[in-house]
């Protein structure tokens, strides 16, 4: 197979002389393919089958051990301008960066098959979805992304009648973290990464593509690339109301795309359209509208079970890739939280002691296709995307941010947006637990200045009146003896339900410095264990401590110097101003 675009077939042969391959493989995504690579895998050793009875056509991948997760000290935006990428990212002049990894990939393919994975992130009949093309010598990069995005024949045809792709090339290197870098050339639309075969820092079409070249290639288009969730709500009179939630890394994004209503509170529902990444565009009516550029799902495991997110757990018991779990003495694989099985092999391959830690890694993966989440929602494929009536912002603090909060309008939500913090989880290199401002999810993502994108979200006030309303939520409050406060998981419905109906108007709210909080009486506690002073102190805030939290907003919005729009500061002075 070739391809009648000139362009991708002369980057694919400039490739080839450079990383000198045994053979060039263009993948078309049938089941053939993908049958042929998993034996072949199997046969290196780089898959291992598990369990065919328990879970039928399932495997697990384990990585090197010092390639898990993240690097974000080895991902670099490489623009001609430093000020361009913005404190928020790593800088390095384009010119630098292309000769410090080009030599990198100088014979990098010798005995290896360089596969072209042509791929679209979206519908493939979407006029917001966008393509690109992977060139990989990693068949465990080719079974993922089969499995993350509409790949193979169908996309290959759309980038020969568009004309426009964006270039990924990928090479697992020799997995030396020393020869590690992950870049990105935004105006040149192209991504290179060498050295990890880790799913963020390897397929391509997700991170790199799909939110830091997408954010910038947005920006100029009037578009959004975002870090969120976007899931239908279905009320008990059957009307559904979509939402789009930003969370960092590891902080239940899955589990609440996914979430099954409380049995205390019937007659709602719940629809996935994505679980991590969510482009936005206004839409030819005006609103706000949401595709999920993925084509499944590649979660953290541990955690994940029957009670926590039993749509998930149901999702993957067959046609899953598993990397890094444990597995038991019958070959299931198997993750902390599960109730039943017990390791008997860690995630390493080394036989299960509890004293090397966990039995699988903290940021332990599945692959799998969104097609089998039993509340896949029948609109995830729209191509005109679902409409958007809230966005809601959240992260882990232990302290401070009440249960949820509504922005007053869209620039203060913009501002909540900016301002939000987070402690860090394994989801990335680095210490977890330390909480750091992560503006709309996209520390690790927004392939340009923050300034700049603060800048682009104020800009939606001036091209629609119909713009979604702005929550913060806070799952994660604990007490002063370490116990989380609010039981998350299902029970968040009932944070959603307040959401769902602030939207329809139906319910009164508290005005706060913060923004509007709800009455404890509108939060539907019907069969939940939680005293009525917890609930209270999750609905409150301490104006005291607001004070220090947005003296520090301050600080960090001056870290973006002359970039941070005027607009935003005066947001941050009007909350100041309320507390006093
Ligand atoms: C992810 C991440 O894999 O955010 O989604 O790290
Ligand atoms: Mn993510």
């Amino acid at each position: 197979m070739t391809t009648t675009n000139a362009a991708l077939k002369q980057w694919v042969d400039e490739v080839a002389q450079l990383t000198q391959p045994d053979k060039i493989h263009w993948c078309t995504g049938s089941d053939a393919e993908n049958s042929a690579l998993i034996s072949q895998m199997l046969v290196t050793g780089d898959l291992i089958k598990l369990n065919e009875k328990t879970h039928p056509n399932c495997y697990l991948h384990r990585s090197n051990p010092t390639d898990v997760a993240r690097v974000e000290h080895l991902t670099f935006i490489c623009t001609e301008n430093k000020e361009d990428a913005g404190p928020n990212n790593n800088w390095m002049n384009p010119a630098e960066a292309n000769a410090k990894i080009d030599a990198l990939f100088a014979g990098a393919m010798k005995g290896r098959t360089l596969y072209v994975i042509p791929y679209c992130m979206g519908p493939i009949n979407s006029p917001f979805a966008r393509c690109g093309v992977e060139i990989t010598d990693s068949p465990y990069v080719v079974i993922n992304m089969r499995i993350m995005s509409n790949m193979g024949e169908a996309a290959l045809k759309r980038i020969e009648r568009d004309g426009v792709f964006v270039k990924g090339l990928h090479s697992t290197g020799d997995l030396d973290p020393n020869k590690r870098f992950i870049m990105h050339f935004p105006d040149q639309l192209t991504i290179k990464s060498i050295g990890s075969g880790y799913g963020g820092n390897a397929l391509l079409g997700k991170k790199c593509h799909a939110l830091r070249i997408a954010s910038y290639q947005a920006r100029s288009e009037g578009w959004l690339a975002e870090h969120m969730l976007i899931m239908g709500i279905q009320n008990p009179a059957g009307v559904t109301r979509y939402i789009a939630a930003a969370f960092p890394s590891a902080c239940g994004k899955t589990n609440l795309a996914m979430l099954i209503p409380p049995e205390t509170i019937p007659g709602w529902k719940i629809w996935t359209v994505g679980d991590d990444i969510c482009w936005l565009n206004v839409g030819k009516d005006g609103q706000l509208r949401a595709i999920n550029p993925e084509a499944g799902y590649f979660g953290v495991a541990p955690g994940t079970n029957l009670k926590t997110n039993p749509n998930a757990f149901k999702t993957i018991q067959h046609d899953t890739i598993f990397t890094n779990v444990a597995v038991t003495a019958d070959n299931q694989p198997w993750w902390e939280g599960l109730k039943e099985g017990t390791p008997v092999i860690d995630w390493r391959g080394n036989p299960y002691d509890p004293k090397n830690g966990p039995a699988a890694h903290p940021n332990s993966r599945f692959t799998v296709t969104a097609k089998q989440n039993p509340c896949y929602s029948p609109h995830a494929e729209d191509a005109d995307g679902v409409p958007i009536s809230a966005i809601l912002f959240g992260g882990r603090r232990r302290e401070l941010a009440p249960l949820v909060y509504e922005a007053r309008d869209w620039a203060h939500g913009v501002l909540i947006g900016a301002g939000m913090a987070s402690e860090t989880t394994a989801a990335a290199t680095g210490a977890v637990g330390v909480v750091r401002r992560d503006s709309m999810a996209m520390k690790p993502f927004c392939g340009y200045n923050f300034g700049d994108y603060w800048k682009h979200w104020l800009s939606f006030a001036d091209l629609s009146n119909k713009l979604p309303k702005i929550y913060h939520v806070n799952w994660f409050r604990q007490d002063k003896d370490n116990n989380f406060m609010w039981p998350g998981f299902g029970d968040n419905l009932r944070v959603l339900s307040w959401i769902f109906d602030r939207c329809e108007g139906a319910v009164g709210a508290q005005e706060t410095p913060i923004g509007n909080l709800p009455y404890a009486k509108d939060i539907n506690t019907a069969g939940l264990d939680i005293q009525p002073d917890t609930l209270k102190e999750l609905l409150s805030i301490n104006q005291d401590a607001w004070r220090t939290e947005a003296q520090q907003i301050g600080a960090y919005l001056d870290e973006f110097g002359s970039r941070t729009p005027a607009q935003l500061k005066e947001q941050l002075q009007d909350v100041q101003k309320r507390l006093g």
